[in-house]
């Protein structure tokens, strides 16, 4: 069996959560070096959770998982949230994706607090670095990352896999 055979089930799912425009399927998609998740600069962009099965040095055989912006609005906008919060319950790794210059909201930290609920493993991903004066060093679960620049992807990739 190759690895790419590895069933679903077995295989870590690693999810990318945060609000809207904080680059989340940007990042989803310099992690994974694959143009998987529409990016752009409109609030809702991704509308539902996108999944993809794959190989990731060095992490292994994964499942990615790209959702919607928690702080969706509307009725539509709701649903899409929803959608998002129901992937808790199939990630084994949770990446909270947060623009490093508006740093962590309130909407944030009850997140971590669902991941702590829930035992989930977590990362705190400051995005789009790039726009600060100085890059922070990364702690044990907070790490600084442009993925327009591509700056500490693989470092996030060997916090992962940690
Ligand atoms: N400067 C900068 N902009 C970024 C970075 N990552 C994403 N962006 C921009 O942020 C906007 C939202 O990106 P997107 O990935 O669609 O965010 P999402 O809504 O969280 O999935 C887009 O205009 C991206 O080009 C980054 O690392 N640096
Ligand atoms: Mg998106």
């Amino acid at each position: 069996m190759s690895l790419n055979d590895t069933p679903s089930g077995e295989r870590k799912h690693i999810s990318f959560f945060g609000l809207r425009n904080v680059g989340k399927s940007s990042l989803v998609n310099a992690v994974t070096g694959q143009n998987l998740s529409l990016v752009s600069n409109i609030l809702g962009t991704t509308t539902d959770p996108v999944k993809k099965a794959m190989e990731i040095l060095p992490i292994g055989a994964v499942v990615i998982i790209d959702t919607p912006g928690i702080d969706d609005e509307g009725t539509l906008g709701k649903m899409r949230v929803k959608r998002a919060m129901d992937i808790l319950s199939e990630t084994d790794i949770a990446i909270l994706v947060v623009d490093a210059q508006k740093g962590l909201n309130e909407t944030d930290k009850n997140l971590t607090k669902e991941f702590e609920n829930k035992n989930i493993p977590y990362i705190v991903a400051y995005n789009k670095c790039d726009l600060l004066p100085k890059i922070p060093k990364q702690t044990q679960n907070e790490i600084y990352v442009s993925a327009d620049k591509n700056i500490n992807i693989y470092e996030l990739k060997e916090m992962i896999f940690m």
